[in-house]
């Protein structure tokens, strides 16, 4: 009946507000516990996550060792993620590697996967291929992309 219908409609908006309200409390509470979990070693920016143990590696190294954990080597889409890699590297005092290198065809700098880069921050005169070995990219404290040779040894900086 109409009167049924209605009740039962009822029922199912409550439910609804509830669930909201409750996804809501969940929401906070992973957020707090992320941001504990993660001090002093990584950093959410949006869905993704980086994250450091402070050891450091050559770029094959510091690749293999991040897909060994399920993650990535970290390598930013935008200047949010940037920024995040930044705070890790002046907290660790360590210059990263990032996932991303022109080691496929000189002067064209790419993502680990292949995809193009759509956003980059490069130190004034960088890239310069300094020697002709320069196909890995290091970030200075001041956020600032350098490309350097894939043999020196960077801090292993994971993303998820
Ligand atoms: C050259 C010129 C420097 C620059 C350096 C780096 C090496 O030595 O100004 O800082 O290359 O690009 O990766
Ligand atoms: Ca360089």
């Amino acid at each position: 009946t109409q009167l049924c219908y209605h009740s039962e409609l009822d029922r199912l908006k409550t439910q609804v507000r509830e669930l909201e309200a409750q996804l809501k409390v969940l929401q906070a509470t992973v957020r707090k516990a992320q941001k504990v979990l993660l001090f002093p070693n990584g950093m959410t920016v949006g869905e993704k996550i980086f994250k450091t143990e402070g050891s450091e590696g050559n770029f094959e190294t510091s690749k293999a060792v991040c897909s060994q954990t399920g993650g990535l080597l970290a390598s930013p889409r935008n200047s949010a993620e940037n920024s995040a890699i930044q705070q890790i590297v002046a907290r660790h005092k360590k210059m990263p590697f990032l996932g991303i290198n022109d080691i496929q065809t000189e002067g064209i700098f790419k993502h680990l996967n292949g995809e193009a880069l759509g956003y980059s921050n490069w130190a004034s005169n960088e890239p310069n291929n300094s020697e002709g070995k320069e196909d890995c990219v290091e970030v200075h404290s001041s956020g600032k992309w350098n490309d350097r040779s894939c043999a020196e040894k960077r801090l292993i900086i994971y993303e998820y």
